[in-house]
């Protein structure tokens, strides 16, 4: 199986707001089967769904270090039900955004709801990198980029980084063809 290309930005899709799943069928297996494969072999600790180019309400994670065993979770369709008032500050990173990292501000402890690979309802209360990596991923869902938790100055530089980087790659690619 070919690994599915992360997308980048400034691709427009990262924008979009995904979709609910309505039923966690084949498809959606399949999906999240892709998106383990795609966020292990880049390596990552989360993927949404859109960075694959898929706009539907899933997010894989794996926070496990790597001496200790593996332990994917799936999170499908998510809500945010109670963040705390304290806030905590983290270097974050995208694999949209590769070699960038930041410092961003979020609530340092969070509830979610959400839906199981079984089509089961949970609810996780999470502290730590899982409370970022969640809201990281539930950004993504609603087209929010942790840059976006950032300065305008700093955003604007790696956006237009980024730009310069994807017309090049582009110029590059048309040369390649004749
Ligand atoms: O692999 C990732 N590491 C990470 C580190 C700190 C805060 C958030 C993340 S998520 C990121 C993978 C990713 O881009 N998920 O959308
Ligand atoms: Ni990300």
């Amino acid at each position: 199986m070919k690994v599915r290309d992360i997308i980048l930005l400034p691709d427009k899709r990262l924008r979009q707001v995904s979709k609910p799943v309505a039923k966690v069928d084949a498809a959606a297996r399949k999906l999240v089967a892709e998106m383990f494969t795609a966020m292990y072999a880049a390596p990552g600790i989360g993927l949404a769904a859109i960075q694959l180019g898929e706009p539907k309400r899933i997010i894989t994670l794996d926070l496990a270090k790597k001496e200790q065993p593996s332990d994917p979770r799936v999170i499908i369709n998510p809500e945010l039900v109670w963040e705390s008032d304290e806030l905590g500050t983290y270097e974050e990173g995208c694999l949209s955004i590769p070699e960038y990292y930041e410092e961003v501000e979020r609530p340092k402890a969070v509830t979610v709801k959400y839906i199981d690979i079984d089509g089961k309802p949970q609810e996780v209360e999470a502290t730590g990198l899982l409370a970022t990596a969640l809201q990281h991923e539930i950004d993504h869902l609603n087209g929010i980029l942790f840059i976006d938790h950032i300065s305008k100055l700093k955003r604007d530089r790696v956006i237009k980084k980024f730009t310069k980087a994807a017309k090049q790659a582009a110029k590059d690619a048309k040369r390649s063809k004749d």
